[in-house]
């Protein structure tokens, strides 16, 4: 039996005139369509629950508060009955008549079967050169990193045994768009692979969700599954919003110094406001940038932001007293301002950074 999985945001349109469409081609192959729908605000999840309540062999997962192709694929995939599992693009860009081929080449196979674009017969369709390029060197990176090569790592049209899914799935690192690498990433080596090509289409109607973001999710990715494994990633952003963090209490400091410097001269206790309005700058950048990025799996919103920056506060109060007190001390002996904020910024650094190993990670 084959389960056809169709992740969809925002595919109103599309999945109504999909589902006929499919099911005529699958007439001949046993199956069941699970479409996994995460929340989309156009209400795909109601226009294919409506399909769904006529359709024995029609089946719609509503995830709500999440996002995310591959996860949403994978929660299709752990939810089917087949034996042979598939995924789709809901937007009328792969070529459908390729179904049947996909899932007999893994019925009498076994491993994976992918809708290639790049091998001899496919072809990207109409692409322009930008995000050909932009695709092309994404393939070259992505081919470097399976555990078996194939031509397009990339492509969302696939079919896989059950029994290879199965065996992979606990390695899985499901974050972003791209299900079938990660897939390819985590595969053993001798799994079988074939690629049958085919002609990307155009989305039919609605928009991409191709975004700059998941482009962004990409490279993280890639940095996930080779140095991430050494360094994880949200320390190495941790550190990048810091080193950005010191430029802010720098300029920032800037900032409120002109505004407290009289007649060219800047006292001591202007010098003392101007550096708390910095740190407390810098503290408001960092949380911000970190909220947005570092941890962004685990964003706070709304009113839960607001325990949460008093925490940070607290959580960053020695670092910024140990800044605090050198800089003063600093200026107070009459060292160049500058000189002095950026000393005790890295002082400040390099107290939360030893308190940390000392008190919290102390083993580590
Ligand atoms: N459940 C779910 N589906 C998604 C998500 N993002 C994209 N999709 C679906 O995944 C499929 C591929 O997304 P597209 O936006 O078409 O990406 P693409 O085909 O690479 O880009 P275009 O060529 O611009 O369409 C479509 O069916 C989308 O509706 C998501 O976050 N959750
Ligand atoms: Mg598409």
């Amino acid at each position: 039996m084959l389960s056809l999985i169709l992740p969809t945001y925002n595919e109103a349109e599309n999945i109504a005139e999909l589902l006929p469409r499919i099911r005529t081609v699958l007439k001949d192959v046993a199956h069941e369509i699970i479409i996994v729908d995460d929340d989309s605000p156009d209400e795909t999840w109601k226009v294919a629950q409506r399909i769904a309540h006529d359709l024995g062999d029609v089946h719609v997962i509503r995830r709500v508060g999440r996002r995310g192709l591959s996860s949403a694929v994978i929660e299709g995939f752990l939810s089917a009955k087949g034996d042979v599992l598939a995924v789709m693009d809901a937007d009328g860009q792969h070529d459908m008549g390729l179904l049947t081929q996909l899932h007999a080449a893994v019925a009498e196979h076994g491993g994976i079967a992918i809708g290639s674009r790049y091998v001899a017969g496919g072809s990207v369709g109409e692409w322009d050169e930008q995000r050909y390029m932009l695709s092309r060197i994404a393939t070259r990176m992505a081919i470097r990193l399976c555990a078996v090569k194939v031509k397009d790592p990339m492509s969302g049209f696939f079919a896989i045994a059950r029994s290879t899914f199965e065996d992979i799935h606990p390695r899985l690192n499901p974050k972003g768009f791209k299900i079938l690498l990660d897939l390819l990433v985590h595969a053993k080596k001798d799994t079988g692979v074939r690629e049958l090509p085919f002609s990307f289409g155009i989305r039919a109607h609605g928009e991409s969700k191709l975004s700059r973001r998941v482009q962004l999710e990409f490279l993280e990715y890639l940095y996930d599954v080779t140095l991430g494994r050494v360094i994880p990633l949200t320390f190495v952003k941790y550190c990048i919003v810091g080193l950005v963090g010191v430029g802010v209490h720098l300029g920032a400091y800037m900032g409120f110094s002109a505004l407290l410097t009289h007649d060219a001269q800047l006292s001591l206790m202007g010098f003392s406001i101007a550096l708390v309005g910095a740190i407390e700058t810098a503290i408001v950048f960092n949380f911000w940038l970190n909220n947005l990025w570092t941890f962004a799996h685990a964003r706070l919103k709304g009113w839960a932001l607001i325990p949460g920056f008093l925490k940070y506060n607290v959580a960053c109060a020695f670092g910024a007293l140990a800044n605090y007190a050198v800089s003063t001390f600093l200026f107070s002996l009459a060292w160049a301002e500058l000189t002095s904020v950026v000393i005790g910024a890295c002082i400040g650094i390099v107290w939360n950074y030893t308190m940390s190993r000392m008190f919290a990670w102390r083993s580590a």
